[in-house]
């Protein structure tokens, strides 16, 4: 067999069916950007390869992947620290002139570039640690003109930096001031201008909702849900953060691909997910933020066998956070996930989330080789640390 790098002497997890089992002495090779060969070094094929590298036994992963993120954005929020730190409520920061609101003025005042250049320095944070595939959403334009070109951003940040970006339409965030006490008019312009014009620039490859008391209700998610797959476009939900709305049961209805954040999911919610084989996607580093309690459902999510994946869920104002082995970190810390549980999070159920497991999440031979290249021998060091960064390299598309 012929190929352009086989990396050898490596400790390889490959992470497929989300099974965290290190192959001491493995071999892998990569042509025209896939896998060709994953496995023993004992098993593979005769290999000849234009190029060699020697991992010296360094655990060689799946490249991270960040299924949640709103990383485009401008302005930043760091003013409200104080206030949330003497204890002001999300409800009363907003109330306050901050919130999501406030990041909405700067973005629409903010062009196509400054976009691109702002949300570059937390891309290149979550790659330093190994990211290949990230996800961003829109969400903080609210108007048809600036989600637009939250989204032309993101697809941009593809063209900037050797990775993947997947792109969500969240035009259902908040309620732009202009609206104020008119929601269903403004889910109207979401349903019928917005996501009709998003699709025909193909300009997002899913649709998710903030379905909450201080987002939409679960008939205007629905709505929206509608539209989007009138468009073909799956749809992925921000659901029961805050309190249970029965928006995971109403996702999983949809065939979504994910319900993420979950912290007040019962267990009517994880058993439709569960039979939709929709991923739940917890989000520790806002749970932490917001000094959160109530945690997710992990046991029963665990008893239900719903995958879990695991993100930043990097924002200006919950979780600013641009570290996945951080998310690691507290997904087992806080959540109590096993390193199986997440490394699995950021890896295999992090594509599925994205609807991308045909493509990337796991080294077989098919998959696009993607992989992270760690100075450390046992996974569990990945998410024992806190703020080391053990990363000896990072491959792209075999590169
Ligand atoms: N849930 C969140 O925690 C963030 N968005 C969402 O839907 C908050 C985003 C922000 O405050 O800017
Ligand atoms: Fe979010």
């Amino acid at each position: 067999m012929q190929c352009e790098t086989r990396w050898t002497a490596a400790r390889l997890a490959t992470m497929t069916d989300g099974c965290l089992t290190v192959i001491p002495d493995a071999m892998i090779a990569a042509q025209d950007g896939r896998v060709v060969y994953a496995g023993p070094a004992s098993a593979a094929p005769d290999i000849v390869a234009e190029r060699t590298v020697d991992c010296e036994g360094r655990l060689v992963t799946p490249g991270l992947i960040d299924c949640h993120t709103h990383l485009v954005f401008a302005g930043n929020r760091a003013a409200e620290h104080e206030m949330r730190r003497t204890g002001a409520s999300y409800e009363e920061i907003s109330r306050a002139g901050g919130g999501i609101r406030s990041t909405v003025t700067a973005t629409r005042a903010a062009s196509e570039d400054e976009l691109v250049s702002s949300a570059l320095p937390r891309l290149n944070a979550l790659i330093a640690e190994g990211a290949t595939t990230v996800e961003v959403k829109s969400g903080y334009g609210l108007d048809l003109e600036t989600e637009m070109r939250m989204l032309r951003a993101a697809r941009r940040l593809a063209d900037e930096r050797r990775v993947t970006i997947r792109t969500t339409f969240l035009g259902a965030h908040a309620l732009p001031a202009e609206f104020a006490g008119r929601a269903d008019d403004y889910i109207d312009l979401v349903t019928q201008e917005m996501i009709p014009a998003v699709a025909s620039e193909g300009l997002a490859d899913a649709v998710d909702v903030f379905c909450e008391n201080i987002g939409f209700t679960p008939a205007q998610t629905e709505k929206v849900f509608e539209a989007a797959a009138a468009h073909d476009l799956p749809v992925k939900l921000h659901a029961e953060q805050l309190s249970d709305q029965k928006g995971a049961s109403l996702a999983a209805a949809h065939g979504a691909l994910s319900a993420d954040h979950l912290e007040h999911l019962d267990d009517t919610g994880v058993a439709a997910m569960a039979k939709a084989g929709t991923v739940a996607t917890l989000l520790p580093g806002a749970f932490y933020f917001m000094r959160e309690t109530r945690k997710p459902p992990v046991a029963l999510l665990r008893k239900a066998d719903v995958p879990i994946a695991l993100a930043t869920d990097c924002n200006p104002g919950t979780s600013p956070l641009t570290s996945l082995l951080l998310a690691m970190n507290m997904g087992s810390v806080l959540f109590g996930l096993t390193v199986e549980e997440c490394l699995a999070g950021v890896t295999c159920n992090a594509a599925r989330a994205l609807g991308m497991s045909d493509g990337t999440g796991t080294l077989t031979a098919g998959k696009q080789c993607d992989m992270a290249i760690w100075n450390v021998g046992d996974p569990a060091e990945l998410v024992h640390a806190m703020g080391a960064n053990p990363l000896h390299a990072r491959i792209w598309r075999g590169r």
